[in-house]
């Protein structure tokens, strides 16, 4: 079919590649992701999207890349800026400009800021600006009454409307209390553990529930800074949909297993998604015997839009922003809604995750090759 014809390293988005973990040039994606990053962090965006576009392409590319030749042929990699770091990298086995960026204090700086949750490259920048350089000055900075104005982001994929959230900005400081416990990575083995606990407490409240643990643990990573759970019942409409987040984290809040609820958004929220189709909950989770705090999202859908949800919330950043794209390209919307037709806003109902790429046009990937 046309859509496996489309399934190829070189091809235009990510969503028709195949993004393994680890790639051969694994070294060589790493040292990029510095530049990329350090962009970021700088407000570039730009640039940061010219660098994610090429790691994403290389990432997908099968074999160790030997030559500049080899990375020219490559779907955005043949821009002057990638290349030129490329071949140095693939003289040297080296990129000079990641390893002065690793060096110096301010990249490091920014980076612990921004792994605050509420902090993106922008508030980071902004503390930095004020003389900020260690978690303790920027815990100082928020006591201060006249810096509580300063505003509070999600590091967040920008054209995903749908998911950002504007953080409230008392949860800096939650987020700085737990800083320990939030920075340590979660594993897959945790990550089970937590889902089959929250399924089994929402049993309780709604028998019959469906879920899908989604997020980086579906894409294989070993480890995960957070829990994504995408939840659906068959019988539930929008109305239920939005009550059970809500009744379901009080409940988990009366228990004490969620101590903190970041955001609740699908309520009243103008952020929701437009039918109301779904409800999520960012919460932070406390693992009963661990003593653990660990971050939570639970992501509550109509049977309609459960298996785009699914996709939306297993990513890549990267494989979403292209599907997204993709689907613009086929006169269609996609994103963890629902899947519409642009000209007439029809919706089509994917009844499987396989469905979703069918309609889509794209060949399927396994949720572990998506890791654009
Ligand atoms: N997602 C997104 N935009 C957001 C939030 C989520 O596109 N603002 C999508 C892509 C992500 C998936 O949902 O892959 C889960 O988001 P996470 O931020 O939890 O990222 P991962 O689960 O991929 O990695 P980790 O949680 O280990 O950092
Ligand atoms: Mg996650």
């Amino acid at each position: 079919t046309s859509a496996q014809a489309a399934l190829s390293p070189s091809a235009k988005y990510a969503c028709q590649r195949q993004s393994p973990l680890v790639c051969p040039n694994q070294d060589l994606v790493e040292q990029l992701a510095v530049l990329k990053r350090a962009r970021e962090l700088d407000l570039n965006w730009e640039s940061a999207l010219s660098y994610a576009r090429a790691i994403a392409s290389i990432k997908a590319y099968p074999r160790k890349i030997q030559s500049a030749k080899e990375a020219r042929k490559l779907a955005y990699v043949g821009d002057k800026t990638e290349l030129k770091v490329i071949r140095e990298y693939l003289k040297s086995g080296q990129i000079s400009e990641t390893k002065s960026i690793l060096e110096g204090e301010k990249y490091r700086v920014l980076m612990e800021f921004s792994s605050i949750y509420g902090i993106g490259p922008m508030t980071a920048q902004v503390l930095y600006a004020r003389r900020c350089r260690t978690l303790e000055d920027v815990k100082r900075f928020y006591k201060d009454p006249d810096n509580a104005a300063l505003e509070i982001e999600e590091d967040d994929d920008d054209e995903d409307e749908e998911k950002n959230v504007r953080v409230p900005e008392r949860w800096i400081e939650v987020s700085l209390a737990l800083k320990d416990d939030l920075s340590i990575k979660i594993p897959r083995r945790e990550v089970e553990q937590v889902a089959r606990m929250v399924m089994h407490e929402l049993e309780e409240i709604q028998p019959g529930c469906l879920h899908t643990i989604a997020g980086g643990y579906r894409r294989g990573k070993r480890e995960s800074n957070d829990i994504d759970i995408v939840i659906t019942h068959p019988a539930a409409d929008a109305n239920r949909v939005r009550e059970l987040c809500q009744e379901f984290t009080d409940v988990l809040s009366k228990k004490g297993l969620v101590t903190h609820l970041m955001t609740l958004t699908g309520q009243h929220s103008p952020s929701s998604s437009p039918a109301g189709v779904i409800a999520k909950a960012f919460t932070i989770f406390s693992l009963p015997g661990s003593g653990r705090s660990r971050r939570l999202d639970l992501i509550f859908a109509v049977p309609d839009v459960y298996w785009t949800a699914v996709v939306g919330w297993t990513g890549s950043t990267m494989f979403q922003r292209d599907l997204r794209l993709h689907a613009k390209s086929k006169d269609l919307k996609f994103d963890s809604s629902g899947i519409t037709r642009r000209t007439d806003e029809s919706v089509i109902i994917a009844h499987s995750e396989k469905d979703v790429f069918e309609i889509l046009g794209l060949p399927y990937i396994h949720p572990t090759m998506r890791n654009a």
